[in-house]
């Protein structure tokens, strides 16, 4: 659905001079705690967080999948919803494809209509955690880490098919989740495994063209239940320091036990400059892929203020980090809930950037742990909204992006278009 930009300038007229108010008021305590807004905003407008193409539909559990209506029936028409995605927020300037969900029949065509709306394409993620019904062997029991060879040279193969679709389409990163892991104890030799996977990921790290990257991501359990190979951020690290340089270390917010600082993790792959990117959501319980900030807020914020700390130290050399969301949405509309997300997370990128740093740093080194609470709840406890829609006013996107989407009623629109039942591809 092609978005009339009139309609995005009418809504931001009625909603201007409420906006400057707000504006006005944030920029000036900003100005006189000795924030430098001006640069503020220009940090806000750049960071871009790219939408995973396998979330634009409904997404469901094992024990059931409730299709809302006018889902993307096709990879030109989920390159549509995010074009119409980043038209409303000017924040979503990339979609990261899943493959096979997502195999550009014609990249050229593809390419040439992510420009047309203004989109690049993020990380590549590769799919051997399902079988495919042309294959000649099954993953059931693994694919790069199987003892098998054949069924590990056919996942390795996978993985470079995987790389040329995203050289095709100017991608510079592959993200390979390995669901591979045992569901009993004694199932597996848990150091062959890791040789194994290793020595898989040695071949296709061989493969990667210079300028790009292998994100590998890390997840506790699911499907598996007694053992992952590549289980936690240790395992990952190990794996990315063994294969090279290009080789980074993916944070899954979902992929943590219950309790687990995702900060402090955060702060070590940094310091190793071993940190590729985020797959962002929320989650209460397990793997939930909920949308961003509805759960825990305040974790993601101190993630960003690690992030901000790490990306502003000279102690810190890490590689321009790759933002993804990845979510999965079992009863909101998926455009509505991933506008929530984009917002989410520039909230906490925002938040983090108003930190007295320079105090925070004075508090840490005299140990005043109540001085240290103060600086960074100082900063969580800013409503900082104004500055995210006052970029936006500034780059043409809507200053309220879903109450925009509802007020013009897209989803009917978009049903519509495409019908009430339509499937797309992905969880
Ligand atoms: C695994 C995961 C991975 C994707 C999949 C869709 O849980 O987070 O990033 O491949 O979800
Ligand atoms: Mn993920």
């Amino acid at each position: 659905m092609i978005l009339d930009k009139s309609l995005i300038d009418q809504h931001n007229e009625t909603l201007a001079s409420a906006q400057q108010k707000k504006f006005d008021f944030l920029q000036s305590s900003l100005q006189d705690e000795g924030h430098d807004v001006a640069a503020i905003l220009e940090q806000l407008a750049a960071f871009q967080i790219a939408i995973p193409s396998w979330a634009l539909g409904t997404g469901g559990t094992r024990f059931g999948r409730f299709a809302g209506g006018g889902e993307p029936r096709s990879l030109e028409e989920k390159l549509e919803d995010v074009g119409l995605l980043h038209a409303l927020n000017q924040s979503s300037g990339a979609i990261s494809l899943h493959i096979p969900w997502d195999i550009p029949q014609n990249a050229v065509a593809i390419k040439q209509l992510a420009a047309s709306f203004d989109l690049q394409f993020d990380a590549v993620n590769s799919n051997t955690f399902q079988d495919q019904s042309e294959q000649d062997y099954s993953y059931k029991f693994g694919s790069l880490a199987h003892t098998d060879k054949h069924v590990r040279d056919q996942a390795i193969a996978h993985n470079l098919e995987v790389i040329k679709h995203g050289v095709d389409l100017g991608s510079k990163a592959l993200t390979i989740w390995l669901s591979d892991g045992t569901d009993f104890p004694g199932q597996q030799n848990f150091r062959r495994a890791f040789n194994r996977t290793l020595d898989s990921f040695h071949q296709i790290y061989e493969a990667l063209p210079a300028d790009w990257k292998v994100f590998i991501e890390y997840k506790p359990y699911e499907p598996h239940f007694y053992s992952t190979v590549v289980a936690d951020w240790g395992t990952s690290l190990l794996f990315c320091q063994k294969l090279g340089e290009k080789a980074l270390g993916l944070v899954d917010l979902g992929h943590h036990l219950p309790n687990t600082n995702i900060e402090q993790i955060v702060s070590r792959f940094l310091m190793e400059g071993k940190l590729g990117g985020f797959h962002f959501n929320d989650s209460k319980y397990g793997d939930d892929d909920l949308t961003v900030g509805a759960m825990r807020p305040f974790q993601l914020f101190l993630i960003f203020n690690e992030l901000v700390e790490g990306m502003t130290s000279s102690e810190v050399k890490n590689p321009a980090l790759s933002w993804m969301i990845d979510a999965s949405h079992n009863v909101k509309d998926p455009l509505e809930d991933l506008l929530q997300s984009v917002e989410a997370i520039k909230i906490a990128y925002a938040q983090a950037l108003i930190i007295d740093r320079k105090a925070l740093e004075k508090a840490q080194e005299q140990n005043d742990a109540t001085q240290a609470q103060e600086i960074l709840q100082q900063a969580y406890r800013t409503d900082v909204r104004p500055l995210l829609a006052q970029v936006r006013l500034d780059y043409g996107a809507a200053i309220q992006p879903l109450a925009f989407y509802r007020e013009q009623k897209i989803r009917q629109k978009l049903i519509k278009q495409r019908g009430a039942k339509t499937y797309t591809t992905g969880l």
